[in-house]
């Protein structure tokens, strides 16, 4: 079969871009254009660019591994996404994505394309743990003066720094990650390098170089076999960096672009003064109720997170959770908190979708603050349950076990897991001492909630049942 590379002959068969791509130039560098690249900023632009064109492609970037750029260079940016309702999946070909470079490879032709005046917006989404502050990626760019930077924050300020000297002129930082704030956090990390390597930078940036910050949304579950398959069989290509979605799609972004942007509006943004309100839903709403599900359905032994939300017992504690979240939130313009919930549930329990929970299990060291530390600090501060979020944490303590009831052995997938086994080890294996080593570990549970004694005696109670009995037995004492 041949490989997708042109548009030629898939007419009738997907949704084409409504524009020829190869007419328009690349104004947007990405950082990590993985499945959630594809499925979100890409589709948004794809819309902007038939509506509104202008030079306005993806050039992705990859940090580390040659994956991605093997899948689309090869097929000249093209892809197909399979947005998974359900019964038939509705396929689109997506054409505003140029190429992918590959960092370590192509060092000298990445910083010339972040400092040319056609490079406008620098987005990103490297995961939660892409930045840490103390990643060791960051250290090492820092060390050698930004002269060959591979952290995602080092490429910005030396881009930066270029576009200073050559009088250029800066771009937006567009953070698209589950964080909150996530502008604050990448401007906050840019500012600190740029300090550290030249004050006067530092001092241009604050002035010139703009960081929206963003709430996005779309479940992007991990291509599997059934994707290239579908694909196959409906386009009569093979594409190797075909993407699934489900049909939601969500982004709200702040309106602060010093460098311009697309027509974003055309795929249905919405742009805001403040995200704070819409990232706190987002992330307390659904995804602590992700994480919750994640570890406890994984331990269950779910699969997918639609056969967790068609297990009645979990079920139950999905809706608890995503409640119990709504109920941290302060009011969020123009939403309807349980009309958003009710579509959470409907979109979990999507049957086209197989989103793995072990997909979202990863990580969990850097997803539990935002998602669910900081619910649990607000839920204390209101007099509301805690027992929900103690639940969740609980249930992440023993996924962090690395072993199932069965005795079947994982791995936790998270950057943090030599720190989390030297805890698991310390402690004497009661509840009691797990907990409180994992809740030890520095910058994990903010200090507020790990010295609250109610707290910690739910974390405990749970844990304890997750622990000694069936995961059976540890959810349904929670419904009682
Ligand atoms: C998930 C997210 O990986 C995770 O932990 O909660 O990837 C989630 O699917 C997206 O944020 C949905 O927008």
């Amino acid at each position: 079969m041949t490989r997708l590379s042109s548009l030629e002959g898939l007419s009738g068969k997907a949704t084409l871009p409504a524009y020829t791509p190869q007419a328009h130039g690349t104004g947007i560098v990405h950082l990590g254009p993985g499945g959630f690249m594809r499925s979100h900023i890409a589709v948004y632009t794809d819309d902007a660019l038939a509506a509104q064109g202008g030079n306005w492609r993806i050039m992705g970037v990859s940090l580390r591994s040659a994956g991605v750029a093997e899948q689309l260079n090869p097929q000249d940016g093209l892809y197909t996404l399979v947005e998974r309702a359900p019964g038939n999946p509705v396929m689109r070909i997506v054409g505003s994505v140029a190429g992918v470079i590959l960092a370590p490879k192509e060092h000298e032709r990445l910083m010339a394309l972040l400092a040319a005046p056609e490079t406008r917006i620098v987005s990103l989404t490297i995961t939660e743990k892409g930045y840490g502050a103390d990643d060791p990626a960051i250290a090492a760019d820092l060390a050698d003066g930004l002269a060959r930077p591979a952290s995602a924050a080092g490429l910005i300020t030396a881009a930066l720094r270029a576009r200073r000297e050559s009088g250029v002129g800066p771009f937006t930082v567009l953070s698209c990650d589950n964080l909150p704030h996530n502008g604050a956090v990448i401007r906050t990390l840019v500012m600190d390098m740029a300090q550290r390597v030249d004050p006067a930078l530092a001092q241009w940036i604050a002035e010139t170089v703009t960081f929206p910050s963003t709430m996005v949304d779309r479940i992007t579950p991990v291509t599997r076999e059934e994707t290239f398959a579908d694909v196959a069989r409906t386009l009569g290509v093979e594409d190797k960096a075909a993407t699934e979605a489900e049909p939601f799609i969500q982004w709200v972004v702040e309106d602060a672009f010093c460098a311009g942007r697309p027509d974003w509006e055309a795929g249905g943004a919405l742009f805001v003064d403040d995200v704070g309100p819409f990232e706190l839903m987002k992330l307390r709403m659904l995804n602590g109720t992700h994480s919750l599900l994640a570890y406890t359905g994984f331990l269950l032994g779910h699969r997918y997170v639609r056969d967790v939300m068609a297990d009645p017992d979990l079920e139950a504690l999905v809706r608890r959770h995503v409640h119990a979240a709504a109920a941290t939130l302060p009011p969020v313009p123009g939403i309807d908190l349980a009309a958003y919930a009710e579509d959470l549930f409907a979109r979990f329990a999507n049957p086209a979708m197989a989103d793995e929970t072990y997909r979202i299990a990863m990580d969990g060291s850097q997803k539990l603050p935002p998602r669910i530390f900081q619910a649990a600090l607000m839920a204390m501060d209101r007099n509301q349950p805690l027992e929900p979020f103690a639940f969740a944490t609980a249930s992440w303590m023993a996924y962090a076990q690395g072993r199932k009831p069965d005795g079947e052995t994982y791995a936790l997938r998270d950057p943090r897991e030599t720190e989390i086994a030297r805890a698991l080890a310390s402690a004497d294996g009661s509840a009691e001492a797990i907990a409180a080593a994992l809740s030890e570990l520095p910058g994990f549970v903010p200090d507020e909630l790990r010295h609250n004694p109610a707290w910690f005696h739910l974390v405990v109670r749970a844990l304890g049942r997750f622990l000694a009995d069936d995961p059976r037995v540890a959810v349904k004492a929670e419904l009682i």
